[in-house]
């Protein structure tokens, strides 16, 4: 008798709600269009893939949830006031002139963009919130270049599968799928509240994922990479937050 293999019971969990007709088409199509998260072998792994192929499939291009102005929050709590290394203190005390995000990976022109050229490509602004996994959340006007924009400014290839994006402080450090690094609410962000977007909010570069908890909104980006192979950073979960036990898909 052959074992049950992990991705047989992750089928079988995302097949669970499909019912008895539905359970060998649901399957198959998990595995054909891409519907198993990079973390599937964590602890959550049935689960998330449930929420995940089920968000992919009903929900890729749904909005974010949005605030009329009079809900932006009088005093949002940021949850760290500034990576405290010499190397972001001198960006710092130059006002981020030479900050860059480096973007390359499967792109047809690989570039080093500078926080100007980034604020010359099409920009919009959202009135969204930051929802932690700790229960606590807050509302804001972000301002910021869609990652879309620079995505079809580099030329990324038809064949990428996911957007890892990095900071400053190397230990944060994600992904999205094409669906989320498409979508026009995320954002490359370096304005808030009709300002320059604050150090302790992430300045001068945020990305926006609002669509998901505030743990993929990561902070001073630096790098953009654009992949088909996941599996090649880090320890090939999608991001640090599994090996914490949090989960890559962390949609809202
Ligand atoms: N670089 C970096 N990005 C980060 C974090 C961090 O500590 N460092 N914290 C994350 C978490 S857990 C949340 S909930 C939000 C908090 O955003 P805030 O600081 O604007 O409140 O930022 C996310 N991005
Ligand atoms: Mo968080």
């Amino acid at each position: 008798m052959t074992p049950i293999t992990r991705r047989q019971l992750i089928a079988t969990g995302l097949t669970a709600t499909a019912g008895a007709a539905g359970l060998a088409a649901a399957a198959h199509f998990a595995r054909r269009y891409g519907l198993i998260p990079p973390d599937h072998g964590g602890l959550y792994g049935p689960g998330e893939t449930l929420t995940y192929a089920a968000q992919r499939l009903l929900a890729s291009h749904a909005p974010a949830r949005e605030f009329p102005r009079s809900m932006i929050s009088k005093a949002p709590f940021a949850n760290e006031v500034a990576p405290p290394s010499d190397a972001f203190k001198r960006h710092q005390a130059t006002g981020f002139s030479d900050w860059r995000l480096i973007v390359d990976g499967m792109v047809a022109n690989p570039a080093s963009l500078s926080l100007s050229d980034l604020r010359s490509l099409p920009f919009r602004s959202q009135i969204t919130e930051v929802a932690c996994e700790e229960g606590w959340s807050y509302i804001a006007e972000w301002i910021g270049t869609p990652l879309s924009e620079v995505l079809s400014a580099v030329g990324v290839l038809p064949h990428a599968r996911y957007i890892v994006y990095r900071s400053i402080q190397t230990d944060w450090w994600d992904s999205l799928d094409m669906a989320d690094a498409l979508h026009p609410y995320t954002y490359l962000t370096w304005g808030m509240n009709d300002g320059d977007l604050p150090v302790g909010f992430g300045g001068p570069l945020r990305m926006r994922v609002p669509r998901q908890l505030g743990y993929k909104s990561i902070k001073y980006i630096t790098n953009l990479t654009a992949t088909d192979n996941i599996k090649a950073f880090g320890k090939g979960l999608g991001s640090a937050s599994p090996e914490g036990g949090y989960a890559w898909y962390a949609g809202i």
